[in-house]
């Protein structure tokens, strides 16, 4: 099971900050900004990449959860949301997972 399985199924403590049947999100362990949340499909999908008509659904609603999570977080003044895909993005953790990041003004470098 990777790591991000484990957590949604409560074998790895976390922070959680929202669940529902098909999605997950908590505190990244080692935040880039004052407000850093990961949100996840509870599904297994290994990245972006792996996305298509048979799990896209997910991927809409995680969107929807998304905007929730920012409002319940009072991320009024803005955030940005990062999904790192393969190697050469750094991606790390090969469970599709979306980066919330505010709190403060962001640098703008995307590369
Ligand atoms: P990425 O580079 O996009 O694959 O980022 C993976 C993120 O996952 C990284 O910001 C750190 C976070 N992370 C890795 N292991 C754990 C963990 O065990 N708990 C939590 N809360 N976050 C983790």
């Amino acid at each position: 099971m990777c790591i991000f399985c484990k957590i949604i199924a409560g074998e790895i403590p976390s922070t959680k900050v929202y669940e529902d049947d098909t999605v997950f999100a908590f505190r990244d362990i080692n935040p880039q900004a004052p407000t850093h949340i990961l949100v996840v499909p509870k599904a297994h999908i290994p990245s972006v990449a792996a996305i298509d008509g048979e799990n896209s659904g997910v991927v809409a609603h995680i969107f929807e959860v998304i905007a929730q999570i920012a409002r319940q977080e009072g991320l009024e003044k803005g955030y940005r949301v990062v999904s790192n895909c393969g190697e050469d993005a750094g991606q790390t953790v090969h469970h599709l997972h979306f980066h919330i990041l505010g709190g403060k003004p962001l640098a703008l470098e995307m590369a």
